[in-house]
């Protein structure tokens, strides 16, 4: 009979924070069992297990219970397979330092990018360019600061910031095609942009970032969800 998979994933397609766990899972060779949650007639598990945010991921390991926050999951897997593929500094100062920039990122970034993306304020989005490329800027010089050099935020391989970050260069590609927005621009953020090519031929990361088809589809699931207008919030036909 076969073994049952310890490890089972809640998550759902195109979501950067399902894949943040993916892609730790993979690069830790953790097997895993996945289901797809509906989020628009979301089941009674996922209910039962992320009853306040209501958010995917959420990570079962054996009877323990149910694990939300894609970063605070991607930290217990870290903990509990610290052997294979670390992906957090041993350094507690680094680590301090590394959780701020992805807490930072969570919270001022992602939300910013999201109402970029949903308002159907045409103006409103345009001016919103300006302080996501000014905030963009910061995050190259904390690129410089924390990589040293060397290609990755990890610094020879993928760590916990490229996997934080990484997850939404497939959203930005999607952002240059749909809104004409260059989130990471070549001359801006050279080095940025460097590290995003790494990222795209990176051997794990590659299978794991979906490209922008996959996250057009999700944001045509976002739009769909939001009250009827009559004004096309964007063209997806690109
Ligand atoms: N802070 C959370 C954010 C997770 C999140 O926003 N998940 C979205 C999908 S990307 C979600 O489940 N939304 C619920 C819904 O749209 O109904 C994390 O890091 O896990």
């Amino acid at each position: 009979m076969a073994q049952k998979c310890e490890m089972r994933l809640l998550g759902k397609t195109g979501s950067a924070f399902t894949n943040r766990v993916r892609f730790v899972l993979k690069l830790k060779s953790i097997d895993y069992e996945y289901f797809e949650e509906d989020l628009d007639n979301k089941t009674e598990l996922f209910l039962k297990s992320s009853p306040v945010f209501r958010n995917v991921p959420v990570l079962f390991h054996g009877d323990g219970p149910p694990m939300i926050e894609s970063l605070c999951i991607m930290e217990y897997l870290d903990e509990i397979k610290p052997d294979v593929h670390p992906i957090l500094p041993k350094n507690p100062a680094d680590r301090v330092q590394f959780r701020i920039l992805a807490y930072t990122f969570d919270n001022l970034y992602y939300p910013a990018m999201r109402e970029f993306m949903l308002t159907r304020d045409v103006d409103k989005r345009e001016a919103m360019k300006g302080p996501i490329t000014e905030g963009i800027a910061r995050l190259e010089e904390a690129f410089i600061h924390v990589s040293k050099g060397k290609e990755f935020w990890g610094g020879d391989d993928i760590g916990y910031l490229d996997i934080v970050f990484g997850v939404f260069l497939g959203w930005f590609k999607l952002f240059g095609k749909v809104f004409d927005f260059d989130v990471i621009d070549e001359v801006i953020n050279p080095r940025l942009a460097q590290w995003g090519r790494s990222m795209w031929s990176h051997e794990v990361a590659s299978t794991i970032i979906p490209n922008h088809e996959i996250h057009a589809k999700f944001l045509q699931f976002l739009h769909n969800r939001m009250p009827p207008t009559s004004r096309p919030l964007v063209d997806l036909s690109y």
